[in-house]
């Protein structure tokens, strides 16, 4: 009944979907009357991608999702009948042919006790026949892992196209995301990777913070383009964590205040005395809490503000008191180590 429970690759889509015409929940009283205490009545939502073709036939992809369902009725986009599974949940492109200058798709679906629930979408016809680009589709499941042995399978064969069919479609791959791809056009395919120790050093370095101080991290983009028979591309990206297993140490943090008995900001603060066992001073960078206050630290959330600049001049505090400075310092690799000083501000 409501149009709230979707499932969709695109979060934004998702949202804006809600506010579209392609999202037409419908209630069916349905026929189950009676029902046994059969459990909460069914509900289902049915989106479409696109909402208009530019003539009046050509792919759209259906997706819906369920809840309180065991079964699909019936729909009028070509899916069969039969249980749900496990998700409540599906998609399916579909060449679908417009009558006029809308079709109206439905979905039907019914829970144990047989009350069922219906869901619309709308697609228009909007009149022109401008190529549109192919949608870029791809799944992989691990997000993280080491190098030179986790093999990443990447499958982009749910890839499709509004006026041609899938097998015109060609892919490519950029596997750390420098714009540079790395893999001829081919045909979809699933594809694996094994990323090299290269690769990963090519990439942004993650903090890591001890004790997993024999731990590099990297991120990597992947993207993968797709490119239609016409020539129009679309391009799909997902990060991916590399692992290095390695010797490398911590830096050891060191600072020290000037003036700290001082109001600042007239004093500052100097973390030139941090050392490392692999980088010099210039391979490391410098992160600042002013008023550390034993947080939960590290906070993934704070991994900010990173400067390569080992000074810096503290804000103005707010009156009188002690105050804790923190300072962390993350090496090439990535590693993470972080020291502490109380400051008195008269
Ligand atoms: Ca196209
Ligand atoms: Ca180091």
């Amino acid at each position: 009944m409501v149009c709230s429970v979707r499932v969709c690759g695109i979060g934004a889509l998702c949202a804006l979907s809600l506010l579209l015409p392609s999202c037409m929940p419908v209630t069916d009283g349905g026929g189950g009357g009676g029902g046994g205490g059969g459990g909460e009545a069914p509900t289902v939502t049915l989106s479409v991608e696109p909402t208009s073709l530019g003539i009046s036939q050509g792919h759209v992809e259906f997706t819906w999702a369920t809840t309180n369902a065991t079964d699909i009725v019936s729909t009028n986009f070509g899916i069969d009948a039969g249980p749900l599974g496990a998700s409540g949940s599906g998609r399916a492109v579909k060449w679908v042919t417009i009558a006029g200058t809308q079709a109206t798709f439905t979905i039907t679906v019914r829970n144990a006790a047989g009350q069922t629930a219906t869901a619309e979408a709308v697609v228009t016809v909007r009149g022109d026949a401008v190529n549109s680009p192919p949608h870029a589709r791809c799944s992989n499941a691990v997000s993280s892992g080491d190098i030179a042995s986790t093999i990443w399978s990447f499958d982009p064969t749910e890839s499709w196209d509004e006026e041609q069919p899938p097998d015109t479609i060609t892919m490519r791959f950029d596997w750390t995301g420098d714009g540079v791809f790395d893999t001829n056009w081919a045909p979809l395919a699933v594809t694996d990777h094994v990323f090299t120790e290269a690769e990963a050093r090519a990439c942004p370095p993650v903090p890591v913070t001890p004790p997993a101080t024999a731990q590099e991290n990297y991120r990597a983009t992947v993207k993968m383009q797709v490119r239609d028979a016409a020539g129009a591309t679309a391009t799909w990206t997902q990060g991916l964590t590399l692992v290095i297993h390695s010797t490398n140490q911590a830096p050891e943090p060191a600072f020290t205040v000037t003036n700290p008995n001082g109001t600042f900001p007239n004093g500052f603060v100097d973390a030139s005395a941090s050392t490392d066992n692999e980088d010099g001073l210039g391979g490391l960078r410098f992160w600042w809490d002013w008023n550390f206050q034993g947080e939960d630290f590290p906070e993934p959330l704070l991994w900010t503000g990173w400067s390569d600049d080992p000074t810096a001049t503290p804000p103005a505090y707010a009156g009188p008191g002690t105050y804790t400075i923190l300072l962390a310092v993350m090496d090439s690799g990535g590693l993470v180590n972080w020291t502490t000083r109380q400051i008195v501000v008269p």
